[in-house]
């Protein structure tokens, strides 16, 4: 019988491409979406499958990780052999906006989730979102036993998480495990995270359509991986024999201002004459560099990333520059039922 896999946050970055890898694998794969005024579900355009269709096997919920009632009833309904929690207010900075907001849908919810997991009685592996921001402060390279410094609300909440999907594995022998995952962007990011609103930015310079960009810190440095990728680790995390937490990266250091040059110049521009500063996008406490060591991963789970950051900057530029492309010619159409 197929395997099935519960997500949440499945019309996010991550959750998009991590759809499209189980179904490939022949899944029956459910996701959880947020109603919405307008559409959220685009980034699953390409997997898409009207509720007519004959022997589908994907299928969207309408449900909220603050509600969880529906959390319990979907389990119990789909009983999913995996369940991967990718839902969460996910922008650092913003998390300094809304920092409850923050601490309850990135952090208190997974709680609710692995409660969820125990009301419904279901056997599942499950999956944590947890992150590099966790590691804060801490200095570079950065790995599964390094301490961690969180410097945002949206850093705290996932510790929280973090914490809570150990103590669940520990006190209820749950399979349950955390992947801490460093910065990972595809042409899919969403649009106010820097490499995406630069590479974006380039596209539209090209075009004539805007001059300038106005970005904060160029100095911090991260590790940034290609998404695609790292989704495929994630499934590999449940494959595992027995739960434990692993780190996914590519162990090097870019800064923002080597992104912003690599972006550039692939588009033939000079980014000095179009690159602005704006406090605004700078945050009340900075992670200044974060490096990952991903030797555990590729140790025992055999994973090892293969696009570095020179060549996702291409990626991203040119994945943009071809959208707009189609958006100016008009080709941008989505057929909807
Ligand atoms: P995105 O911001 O692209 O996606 C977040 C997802 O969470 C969206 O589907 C969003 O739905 C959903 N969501 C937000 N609030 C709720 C809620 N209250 N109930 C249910 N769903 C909700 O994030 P990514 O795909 O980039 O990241 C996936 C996960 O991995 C996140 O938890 C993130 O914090 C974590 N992470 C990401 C890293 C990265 O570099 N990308 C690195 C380390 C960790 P909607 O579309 O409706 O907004
Ligand atoms: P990050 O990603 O905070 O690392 O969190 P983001 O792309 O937002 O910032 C990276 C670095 O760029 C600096 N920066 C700017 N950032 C944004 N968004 N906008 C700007 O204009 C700008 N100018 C400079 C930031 O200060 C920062 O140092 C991402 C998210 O996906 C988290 O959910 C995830 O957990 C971590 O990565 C790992």
């Amino acid at each position: 019988m197929a395997k099935s896999a519960f997500i949440t946050g499945i019309t996010g970055q991550d959750g998009s491409y991590l759809a499209e890898l189980l179904l490939t694998k022949g899944y029956e794969v459910h996701g959880l979406v947020r109603r919405s005024s307008s559409f959220n579900t685009e980034r699953l355009d390409e997997v898409y499958q009207d509720p007519h269709t004959a022997g589908r096997s994907l299928y969207l919920h309408f449900g909220d990780l603050n509600d969880g009632v529906t959390l319990i009833n979907l389990l119990r309904e789909i009983n999913p052999d995996e369940v991967y929690n990718l839902g969460a207010q996910s922008h650092v900075r913003v998390s300094f906006d809304q920092p409850v907001f923050t601490g309850d849908v990135t952090g208190v919810a997974a709680m609710r989730l692995l409660e969820a997991v125990r009301a419904a009685g279901v056997r599942t592996r499950l999956y944590q979102a947890s992150s590099s921001e966790m590691f804060g402060a801490s200095p570079p390279p950065q790995d599964e036993n390094t301490p961690f410094y969180p410097r945002s609300p949206y850093g705290v909440a996932k510790l929280y998480a973090y914490w809570a999907t150990r103590n669940y594995r520990e006190a209820y022998d749950i399979y349950a495990v955390n992947g801490i995952l460093f910065n990972h962007e595809s042409p899919r990011r969403g649009e106010t995270f820097v490499t995406r609103k630069i590479t974006r930015a380039v596209a539209r310079i090209k075009a004539g359509l805007q001059d300038k960009l106005y970005l904060g810190n160029l100095d911090a440095v991260r590790d940034w991986g290609y998404a695609p990728e790292y989704v495929e680790g994630m499934w590999r995390m449940l494959q595992a024999p027995e739960p434990t937490d692993y780190v996914l990266a590519t162990n090097t250091a870019y800064s923002v201002k080597d992104f912003v040059q690599l972006s550039f110049a692939h588009a033939g521009l000079d980014w000095e004459t179009h690159v602005e500063y704006d406090k605004r996008y700078e945050r009340p406490t900075e992670v200044d560099a974060l490096i990952g060591d991903y030797t555990k991963a590729k140790t025992t789970l055999g994973w090892e990333p293969k696009v570095q950051t020179p060549e996702l900057a291409r990626i991203m530029v040119d994945a943009d520059i071809h959208a707009l492309d189609d958006q100016l010619a008009g080709r941008a159409v989505r057929v909807d039922s």
